[in-house]
């Protein structure tokens, strides 16, 4: 069995490798680890739904996801990327206390994603700039 130490140094070692984060002080990294929640999801999940409402942003740990939205003059959401480990998302309706603006959904086999509520969002990631400089 694994450890509530040993969990951490996994989290740990995984968050200093993703992009996004790489400019935090270990200090908040070793915090990030200890509130990340792990969740796991099947393929064809729904992780996120455009147009709900939500208080959650994931880093993939495990697998991958596809990203699809609501465009104009399609009767179908149209995929618009995939995403793969240490890739995020979520972070726009955390950003501008706003609705999804697109869903995500998982891939086979199933994806392991970290995630964080928006409380520790807002402490923690929230005011990264690469974040809030975010243009797609
Ligand atoms: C896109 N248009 C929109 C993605 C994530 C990080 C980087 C691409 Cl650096 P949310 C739905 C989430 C949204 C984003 C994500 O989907 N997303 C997009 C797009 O072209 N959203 N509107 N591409 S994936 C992505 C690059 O994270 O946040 O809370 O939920 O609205």
């Amino acid at each position: 069995m694994k450890t509530g130490l040993q969990r951490q140094e996994e989290n740990m070692k995984f968050l200093k490798s993703v992009p996004l984060l790489k400019s935090l002080p270990s200090e908040k990294l070793s915090k990030l680890a200890d509130v990340l929640d792990l969740d796991f999801y099947h393929e064809g999940d729904y992780i996120i739904r455009e147009g709900s409402t939500g208080d959650a942003f994931f880093i993939i740990n495990q697998g991958e996801v596809k990203v699809t939205q609501k465009i104009s003059g399609f009767e179908e959401p149209q995929e618009v990327r995939k995403l793969k480990r240490g890739d995020y998302f979520g972070e726009k309706a955390l950003l501008s206390e706003d609705r999804r603006t697109a869903n995500v959904i998982a891939l086979a086999p199933g994806v392991e994603c970290l995630t964080l509520d928006r409380n520790s969002f807002n402490a923690l990631i929230g005011n990264l700039n690469e974040l809030k400089e975010k243009d797609y």
